[in-house]
């Protein structure tokens, strides 16, 4: 998938950019029943809301031949290739489910200062490709991004907990209106790319609908971890070049559809 010169400008513009339809509805079906087997076991890589249901499952394409093969699909690793201009290692995997009813907030934040902070990334030349397992909805804990906000680079933000969410002094100054606000609503199947630097946040899932939504974080080659501190199925260790390989999520799936 090549982004067009529209698209990439959006991108550039805005912090992020939402592609309908990537994905077929049999791949989507795959994913997600790869993603309910994975949140049924209890491992440190799967951390969980305060009620027990799954929050956030790390690294699983590292035991999971269907993420493993997502990882390096063409429709993901092009895209971000000609964002970033290098060829891409994996920084980080994981799967949100932002379960119905229960799934929490993600408070406002940019994902590079704790990259930066804990993983010793130097540069933000790293971002997120997410793709919708499910519809994606205002209402059932949609992303939010602050337009344009990439381009105020890194504002460092204390570590609360693990967690380093923007300050509210800086939010303050960020969002003047609704209008500062872009909604990333879409069907399952979409691609969702965002800049590392570009300040989000979700709401809690209060709706019955799930909100799954999987994120492969890919940095340039060059922008290797220098003095990582988090545990490796957070931060990964192996900076081995991504090779793109084209519709693979479609020939690891096709037990599926077959
Ligand atoms: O899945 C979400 O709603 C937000 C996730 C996020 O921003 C994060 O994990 O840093």
């Amino acid at each position: 998938m090549k982004l067009t010169a529209e698209q990439h400008q959006q991108f550039d513009d805005n912090g992020f950019l939402l592609v309908p339809d990537v994905f077929s509805l049999d791949e989507v079906i795959a994913l997600r029943d790869e993603s309910n087997a994975i949140f049924q076991h209890h491992r440190p890589e799967i951390w969980r809301e305060k009620n027990g249901e799954p929050r956030t499952a790390f690294g699983c394409h590292e035991y999971n031949e269907v993420f493993r093969a997502l990882t390096l699909d063409s429709r993901l690793v092009k895209p971000v290739e000609q964002i970033i201009g290098e060829q891409l290692y994996i920084h980080q995997f994981k799967v949100n489910p932002k379960v119905a009813f229960e799934g929490d907030t993600f408070p406002w934040h940019q994902d590079f200062v704790t990259w930066h902070e804990d993983d010793g990334m130097p540069e933000a030349r790293a971002m997120n490709a997410a793709i919708f397992l499910d519809d994606v909805h205002a209402s059932n804990g949609a992303l939010m991004f602050v337009l344009g906000s990439h381009k105020e680079g890194m504002i460092y933000a204390e570590d609360v907990n693990g967690r380093r969410w923007l300050e509210r002094k800086d939010v303050v100054r960020l969002i003047r209106s609704g209008d500062d606000i872009a909604i990333a609503e879409g069907r399952a199947g979409s691609v969702l790319l965002f800049h590392g630097d570009v300040v989000h946040g979700s709401a809690g899932n209060i709706t019955p609908l799930p909100r799954r939504i999987l994120y492969v974080t890919y940095s340039a080659l060059s922008n290797h971890l220098l003095r990582p501190t988090r545990p490796p199925y957070i931060a990964h260790r192996s900076f081995e070049p991504i090779v793109a390989v084209e519709r693979a999520v479609q020939h690891a799936t096709a037990h599926h559809t077959a």
